[in-house]
Formats: C-alpha cells, structure tokens, sequence
C-alpha cells in the first residue's frame, strides 16, 4: 500500500509568514491533485509552544492553534485522514514528521501496511529532507515529490544540498504532472 504524507504545509511556512519558502505558494495546487492518487494521506503540522528552545535558531513561527499553524485555505482538506504534531514541548525541534508526538507515525503507516510513502511539503532543506532520511532508514521506499516541495532558500545551495542528500541516501525523486 502508498500513503501520501504532506510535511508542514502551513501558513508560516508560505510568504507572508514567519518564514517562508519563497516559492510555497506553487506547490499548493499541485498537492490539491496529487491527493486524488492516494486512499491514504497523513499530514504533519510543525505545532509548537510559545517559548522553546526551538526559537533559539528560529523566527517565532507555527505556534500551536495560531494563523500561522493553520493550513493555508487554499489547500484542500477534504482528502487528508490524518493529522499529526511535531515539535510540541519546549525542548523538542521535531524536525521529522516521524518525530510526531501523540502517534507513532511509523507503527501506524505500519499498521496500516503502508511500504511506499511519497512525501511532498515544506521545506526542503529541514522537515521534508529530515522526514525523508527518516522514511529511509525506517525501511519504507521513498518517492520524494519534487514539484510538490519548496525550500526557504537561506543560503544558496543549501536547497541543492538538500536534494542530493536525500537521492543518496536512496529516495526516489520524481515529477508529478
Ligand atoms: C521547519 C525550520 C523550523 C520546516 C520547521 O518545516 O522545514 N524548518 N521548523
Ligand atoms: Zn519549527
């Protein structure tokens, strides 16, 4: 079985937000029909306290039932069966959705015999490549959708990087169209 896990789609994540991937906003439409492929789809939400240690490296950003953490409207929700939190105590950056803290995120796609996880969001340098070497070394096949993640781009070539890292360490990277 596939599953479709969409990682931090939200609204600081996007311009306008705390911080962004310039080109967040492109990625909106094509995930709204990648969904339609997929029975399964879970998606991780970065949901964290006011005060953490987290925020010693980054803007505020995604504080838990805030504008911010919320999914951007243009997203369709109809299709996700499943919402997970990461990043949600004050000593926890929970960079990887499989870090996600009230499920167990691999005993559940387990349980739910999933094998290949496509995996497509923000950003591509932190969440998406974390959870991405994760989904490898749990032994899932990973497809990583390219035109599906943006990156915040705070220096050149760390996006770059960031790719081939995941391809090297074995994720499938494709296109959808
Ligand atoms: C992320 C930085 C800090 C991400 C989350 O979702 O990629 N990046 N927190
Ligand atoms: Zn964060």
């Amino acid at each position: 079985m596939k599953a479709l896990l969409i990682v931090d789609l939200q609204n600081d994540f996007l311009p306008g937000g705390a911080l962004p991937a310039p080109q967040g906003n492109q990625i909106i439409p094509v995930i709204n029909q990648l969904m339609n492929q997929f029975s399964l789809v879970i998606a991780s939400r970065d949901w964290h306290p006011k005060d953490t240690v987290h925020f010693n490296e980054w803007p505020v950003h995604c504080v838990a039932e805030t504008k911010g953490a919320d999914f951007p409207e243009r997203l369709d929700q109809s299709n996700i069966g499943k919402i997970v939190q990461k990043g949600t105590t004050n000593s926890d950056d929970g960079y990887s959705a499989f870090e996600a803290t009230k499920l167990n995120l691999d005993s559940y796609l387990k349980e739910n015999r999933v094998s290949e996880l496509f995996i497509c969001g923000l950003t591509t340098e932190y969440c998406v490549k974390k959870t991405v070497l994760n989904a490898l070394e749990l032994g899932y096949e990973t497809v990583v959708v390219k035109n599906a993640v943006a990156g915040v781009q705070a220096q050149a070539g760390d996006e770059e990087k960031a790719w081939k890292e995941m391809k090297n360490s074995g994720a499938q990277l494709i296109t959808f169209a």
